[in-house]
């Protein structure tokens, strides 16, 4: 497949309510969506980026920079036998795994479209119906936190993940653990422990928590090592994992027992395949993380959450949870079961809707 085209194009788009985490508050997103053509169709995705640079060093300025001036010039004209070549190709540029991945799925949503295939298809993955959780913001009171986890529940998910930070932790778990006993709980708390609060986060234990997310500092596998050997939570890695060589580090010293994949933090869907098969090898399960994106970002995440691998359930959940109105058509829409079900047309098999995208673009350059 040869790249021949690729517009970037910012949009914004409030949530439905604010999402409150250790590090931020967000009420309305500016989402970086991606349009690559190429042999005469298109292919849609979505940089994960944020606004801000507190998830990652990466915001929709950088990725729109990298994209433009060093990404889109790596690879335009080019012949790839595949989209599955397109990751490698781009190693020089160190980092901006965002940006890479937001152009490296393009493509793949372009080679699947062309395939006529879907796209989850042509990545190999093989569960059709993929089970999901939700990602519960801070809230302001604990009595409207077990409100919406109750309305979460009864809307069939699977896990509940709540976002936890210093002082914010205890009294919401014990909450919930009380109020719900039996159902699949977790925390994140997007790095905002220190390893001296390691016998703090071991009393988690009493929580019987599925699992306890990236507790400690993003570039700190071996305090979660630490943490990790001192307590029988299991603790998942998101934003320490970057790469296929950070994955095989944080397994083999013991850092973590589960991984979080997001195709944004990873750089598209070739990485994020190598960490999958490697966490299968080493019977490390894996999940989808989210980050809030629109319905092209989301349609992604649940073409890579076919792959076998993906056993727990993930933070890809309906699209009415987070818009009025999404993007995409139809809306991602979640079963009674709390799963989603892969679909069998071409490409993502969520059509951008090129109207709303059109109102709602406040930037887009087309780059040849
Ligand atoms: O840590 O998983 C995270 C959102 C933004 C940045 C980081 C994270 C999240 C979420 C939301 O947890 C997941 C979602 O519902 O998209
Ligand atoms: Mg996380």
């Amino acid at each position: 497949m040869k790249l021949d085209q690729l517009t970037l194009r910012e949009i914004h788009l409030r949530l439905v309510k604010p999402f409150e985490t250790s590090f931020d508050r967000t009420t309305e997103r500016r989402v970086l969506l991606l349009e690559v053509r190429s042999g005469g169709v298109s292919g849609w995705a979505e940089a994960t980026v944020d606004a801000d640079p507190y998830y990652s060093y990466e915001t929709i300025d950088t990725a729109w920079h990298i994209l433009r001036d060093f990404l889109w010039p790596m690879v335009r004209g080019r012949e790839f036998g595949s989209a599955a070549e397109i990751y490698d190709s781009l190693a020089r540029v160190r980092g901006h795994n965002m940006a890479k991945g937001g152009l490296e799925t393009a493509a793949w949503d372009a080679e699947a479209r062309q395939k006529n295939v879907p796209l989850w298809r042509l990545l190999g993955g093989t569960r059709q119906e993929i089970p999901c959780g939700v990602s519960i913001g801070i809230k302001p009171s604990v009595s409207e936190l077990i409100d919406t986890v109750g309305e979460e529940l009864r809307a069939g998910y699977q896990r509940i993940k709540i976002k936890i930070k210093k002082g914010n932790d205890v009294e919401p778990l014990a909450a919930l653990r009380e109020r719900f006993p039996r159902i699949r709980l977790m925390g994140d708390a997007n790095c905002d422990y220190k390893p001296e609060d390691i016998p703090h986060l071991k009393t988690f234990e009493r929580f019987f928590l599925m699992m306890l997310e990236q507790p400690l500092a993003y570039d700190d596998l071996y305090a979660h090592r630490e943490l990790q050997q001192a307590t029988s939570t299991p603790i998942c890695l998101d934003e320490c994992i970057h790469s296929l060589a950070h994955a095989r580090a944080a397994i083999e010293i013991g850092a973590c027992k589960i991984i979080n994949i997001k195709l944004g933090r990873v750089g598209g869907h070739t990485a994020a395949r190598r960490i999958h098969d490697l966490c299968r090898d080493r019977s490390v399960p894996v999940w989808c993380g989210g980050m809030l994106e629109s319905g092209v970002g989301r349609a992604h995440n649940i073409a890579m959450s076919t792959l076998e691998n993906f056993t727990l359930p993930g933070d890809v959940s309906a699209s009415k949870r987070y818009w009025q109105e999404d993007i995409i058509d139809p809306p991602v829409e979640v079963s009674p079961q709390g799963t989603i079900q892969a679909p069998e047309r071409r490409g993502s098999g969520f059509e951008p809707k090129l109207d709303m995208i059109e109102r709602l673009t406040v930037r887009s350059e087309v780059l040849r």
